[in-house]
């Protein structure tokens, strides 16, 4: 088998004026990804997703990749991010050259998992899992002025049991989030916090001291993904768990924050990290230091649904049979008609569970004429 054809979508979303959200750093209306389609000479297609703008996504796969992946068989897609490391090898350590690989890497496990029938998880190691616990990402700073307890109350009508939320504006405003959270959320339910790497270290360990009797599951990017050394003074400072990975890509990048045990889980991105074959790489790499591994997810619904395999093929190691903290996946509450409208049977996070798909390869069928409507190269 071998591919045939391959084509780079750049997709975009606009909010309208006046609804824009986002994190401590910011707001924000746009919203954009890559989505690549490989074709094969047996006529299976696959579908990946660069986390990365269009043009730039594009031009990478088509100045880099487009003449050795013509001609490739998808079963020799394991040495995709090695040869984009050594050849040309001084681009390898690029994100935008990683979210190509990942897109790369997902459309042709996507095509392995067809050929063979079988959904990826299986293919990667499989586990006993057969469903996942969906998180709500949300509470965001948004441009309208709506009351912060009003989306994590539609989060609990929605049947979730673990959420998400922004912080990391200044410490009064962080408390007050958290508290609106817990006390809408109840006291079973996980609760993560998430600051978009907006404090120094010194910030985020009052941040830290100042929730903790709010039962925190993960503090997300307390400081920027460059800053190790704040990295490190957390860890030695802080009581909740520190997670982060979703500005970080490839195995030597996340070698830096699982080596020194800078993170208590990290949280590859599918679409950025090196796709599936990097992620089960990283996953080893955190087995190693017994970090955890939670997949961050902000992408259409093929990144969506490739992290959803990839989740459902982690091992709960150290955990045997009582697993304290279960394996959960990031459902951005936003409005995103990447993720659902372009998915012919879109994924439904309600009611705490979420099966993982048995459908061979990513377990989708990607409507192409939903993808055009969202093309922002016509
Ligand atoms: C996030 C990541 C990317 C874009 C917007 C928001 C956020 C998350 O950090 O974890 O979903
Ligand atoms: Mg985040």
């Amino acid at each position: 088998m071998e591919i045939t054809d391959i084509e780079t979508i750049p997709l975009a979303h606009s909010l309208p004026a006046g609804e824009g959200l986002g994190d401590a750093r910011g707001f924000g209306h746009d919203r954009a990804t890559t989505l690549l389609r490989l074709e094969t000479d047996t006529g299976l297609v696959g579908w990946g997703e660069a986390f990365a703008p269009g043009p730039i996504a594009t031009a990478t796969i088509e100045t880099l990749f487009r003449d050795d992946v013509l001609g490739m068989d998808p079963y020799d897609v394991e040495s995709l991010a090695d040869r984009s490391y050594t050849d040309p090898y001084h681009f390898g350590g690029s994100v935008f050259v990683q979210s190509a690989v990942s897109a790369i890497d997902l459309a042709c496990w996507d095509i392995i998992g067809k050929s063979v029938e079988k959904p990826v998880y299986k293919l990667l190691g499989g586990t006993e899992r057969s469903s996942l616990t969906p998180y709500a990402s949300t509470m965001y700073f948004t441009e309208t002025d709506r009351p912060i307890a009003e989306p994590m109350r539609e989060a609990v009508e929605e049947g979730f049991t673990a959420a998400k939320i922004k912080i990391g504006s200044n410490l009064e405003e962080d408390v007050e989030r958290v508290r609106t959270a817990r006390e809408v959320l109840g006291d079973d339910a996980h609760l993560m916090v998430d600051i978009n790497g907006n404090y120094r270290a010194d910030q985020a360990i009052r941040t830290a001291k100042a929730i903790e009797e709010y039962d925190i599951t993960w503090m997300e990017e307390p400081v920027p993904p460059e800053n190790l050394s704040g990295y490190r003074e957390l860890k030695h400072q802080v009581d909740i768990p520190i997670a982060a990975g979703e500005a970080h890509f490839g195995r030597f990048e996340f070698k830096r924050l699982v080596g020194e045990r800078l993170v208590d889980i990290v949280q590859p991105n599918l679409a950025r990290c090196g796709g599936l074959s990097e992620a089960r790489k990283i996953a080893t790499l955190a087995s190693t230091e017994n970090i955890g591994v939670r997949p961050h997810i902000w992408n259409s619904g093929v990144g969506l649904a490739a992290a959803i395999q990839f989740a459902a093929s982690v091992s709960d190691y150290p955990n045997t049979r009582n697993v304290p903290e279960p394996m959960m996946v990031e459902f951005d509450r936003s409005v995103n008609p990447l993720r659902h409208e372009i998915l012919a049977d879109p994924f439904d996070p309600t009611g705490g569970s979420l099966d993982v798909p048995q459908a061979p390869g990513l377990g989708i069928d990607v409507d192409e004429s939903a993808v055009e409507r969202y093309r922002a190269d016509r």
